[in-house]
């Protein structure tokens, strides 16, 4: 028989309220939610380690841990009395401090995940979710007949000239998606069937709720993104596939561009296109460490403290080594163990442009962590002003990090260098932000939303998501993709980060609305080539962004930073030169791919 969660110790609490107002019901539900708070605190740091564990060292003994700390926190975060105290609390009176009302309903947003009133549906969740994260992390590549790691086939895909090789590399990589397939199905109806019990319409509109807004409205905000974007899009395809087919030696596509063309698996960025602006070689000779030491000083520099010394001794920066058996996750992550000061990360930094990317986009989600672990900010409240928050920070930082005038200050490109301005634009836009929108708010977040709530069904996967692929990145597979396959499941969201993956299209609008904050207003530079690194007042604008954490709407700090409401017309203008260069290169030839 599962153990109802701590009935004894919460009883005291969660009694109905007595039917106070004014300040008597704030008190009392304050005093649930410190008690609430501290249970919080405790099981979600449990479970944190046990997850830890089971995707730094992928092993049975700790997937069963990772299960059993998820039951005992699910069970305390859906517990019906929790819910009843809530919602009860929330019903009863106007009068509760906005602070509390916010924690109160984001306790309503966790229960969601886990409603104690189908036990056997969130225990049932909790295995399967474990199962399919261990089939993922635990997952080895096979090239060629033999084993390869996620960096292999990477290096193969962004350094091959040889369009067989570089198939048989993409090939390979979406072998990963065959195994995960009927996880991915139950899935799809267990995270479902938590999220109706709740009341909403779907797991996609349970993870949208913490932005406040509809599935509705959310697919309308993408879809604006997207159309804001497009112009400039079929531009860069119709540029770039001339310039890869010229690359490859073979005929310019009439339509879609090969996927094995581009770099990367998915085709969400475009890196190593433009050879004016490749940094790749400026890396080669640093260390994976240097890699992320850099990252750190640029935080530093703009005055966030050191990192703690246990951000080192507990974090999984680099590649397992070779001839270890340890298999562990290979996407980069950061976590907020105990929601205090024990901050990690999971990454296999190798020494390249990329990593160096995402050394960054990391540190900005462990910066966040610890501006918002400070005592006015409560356990749970401790998360960004939105998610896409939270992803737009470190990207923000990635895009100071790779500006010129930075990069020579870092000595990593010599003094004497010099990148034409257009170039770095069309890199830019290639390799960070608008075929990215096209794949974030086009292809990931359509599909998710099919998938969740219209219930796609599992012969249906494969076909929808390379209808989607086709649409909206203007890509298609080298050979056709049968549904015994399952394309979408090779990216690590699907599996892990469900139903989130707006987040990052949300971060790519958002950080070039505060980039252009920061290089106008604050340091009145050109926004396309200028120098965060020693900025105490861009950072202090970034500190007041992090240190709320959750406990305010995100439109209202979002207007505060930056003067504006959510919108593309920073990115739009950031760009602006490009699309003038674009029509020239691209006149008298024919765009779109259909
Ligand atoms: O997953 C990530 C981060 C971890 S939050 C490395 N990113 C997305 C991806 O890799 O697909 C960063 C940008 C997009
Ligand atoms: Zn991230």
């Amino acid at each position: 028989m599962p153990r109802t969660w701590p009935a004894i110790v919460l009883c005291p609490l969660l009694l109905a309220p007595s039917g106070a107002q004014g300040p008597r019901l704030e008190e009392e539900a304050q005093a649930f939610l410190a008690l609430y708070s501290s249970l919080y605190a405790g099981l979600s740091t449990v479970s944190a380690e046990a997850s830890w564990r089971a995707s730094t060292d992928v092993k049975p003994e700790h997937d069963g841990e990772r299960v059993g700390a998820g039951k005992a926190y699910s069970r305390f975060a859906g517990d019906r009395r929790v819910i009843e105290r809530a919602r009860a609390l929330l019903e009863a009176g106007s009068a509760l401090s906005p602070l509390t009302r916010r924690q109160l309903e984001r306790v309503l947003l966790a229960a969601a995940e886990s409603p104690g009133t189908i036990p056997d549906v969130v225990s049932a969740r909790v295995e399967a979710e474990s199962h399919q994260a261990s089939v993922q992390d635990g997952f080895e590549y096979q090239l060629d007949g033999r084993k390869a790691t996620a960096n292999d086939i990477d290096r193969i895909l962004s350094t091959s000239r040889d369009l067989e090789e570089r198939r048989r590399a993409w090939e390979a990589s979406k072998e990963i998606g065959r195994p995960l397939k009927e996880g991915l199905a139950a899935l799809q109806k267990l995270r479902n069937a938590v999220a109706r019990e709740m009341g909403y319409s779907s797991f996609y509109a349970l993870q949208v709720a913490d932005y406040d807004m509809t599935v509705p409205e959310m697919q309308a905000l993408l879809e604006g993104f997207v159309r804001d974007t497009r112009p400039l899009y079929r531009h860069l395809h119709a540029w770039t596939k001339r310039k890869l087919a010229a690359r490859y030696g073979a005929p310019v596509p009439a339509g879609p561009i090969p996927a094995h063309w581009i770099n990367n698996r998915w085709g969400q960025n475009w890196t190593g296109i433009v050879e004016a602006a490749d940094l790749d070689p400026y890396f080669k000779d640093r260390t994976p460490e240097w890699i992320v030491k850099q990252a750190e000083a640029f935080y530093l520099s703009l005055g966030f403290p050191r990192l703690p010394e246990s951000f080192w001794t507990r974090s999984d920066l680099y590649p397992v080594p070779a001839g270890s058996a340890r298999r562990k996750n290979s996407h980069a992550s950061a976590w907020h163990v105990d929601l205090e000061l024990d901050v990690r990360s999971l990454m296999s930094v190798e020494p390249n442009e990329r990593w160096f990317g995402t050394a960054h986009h990391e540190l900005g989600h462990i910066y966040y962590y610890l501006s918002y672990a400070r005592p006015e900010v409560p356990p749970i409240l401790r998360a960004g002003a939105n998610r896409a928050f939270h992803e737009g920070i470190g990207e923000l930082i990635s895009i100071a990090a790779q500006q010129v005038p930075y990069l020579k200050h870092a000595g990593i490109l010599p003094r004497e260098k010099e990148i034409e301005g257009i170039q770095l634009l069309l890199n830019e836009a290639l390799a960070e932000t608008v075929p990215f929108i096209a794949w974030s708010a086009g292809v990931m977040s359509h599909w998710e939303a099919d998938l969740y709530e219209k219930d796609l069904p599992p012969g249906e996967y494969n076909a929808r998501w390379w209808r989607y692929v086709r649409e909206y990145q203007g890509i298609e597979p080298p050979s056709p993709r049968g549904e015994e396959r399952c394309d979408p499941a090779t990216k690590t969201h699907v599996n892990d980060d469900a139903a989130q993956y707006y987040d990052y299209a949300i971060a790519t609008v958002l950080k070039h609305q505060i980039h252009d904050h920061i290089a106008r207003r604050i340091l009145k530079q050109d926004p396309a080539s200028c120098n965060y690194y020693g900025s105490k007042d861009a950072g202090e604008l970034l500190v007041s962004i992090l240190r709320q954490g959750a406990t305010r709407p995100w439109r209202e700090v979002l207007r505060e930073a930056t003067g504006e409401d959510l919108s593309t017309r920073a990115l739009l203008a950031y760009f602006k030169p490009l699309e003038a260069w674009l029509e020239v290169e691209n006149a008298g030839r024919r765009l779109g791919w259909d």
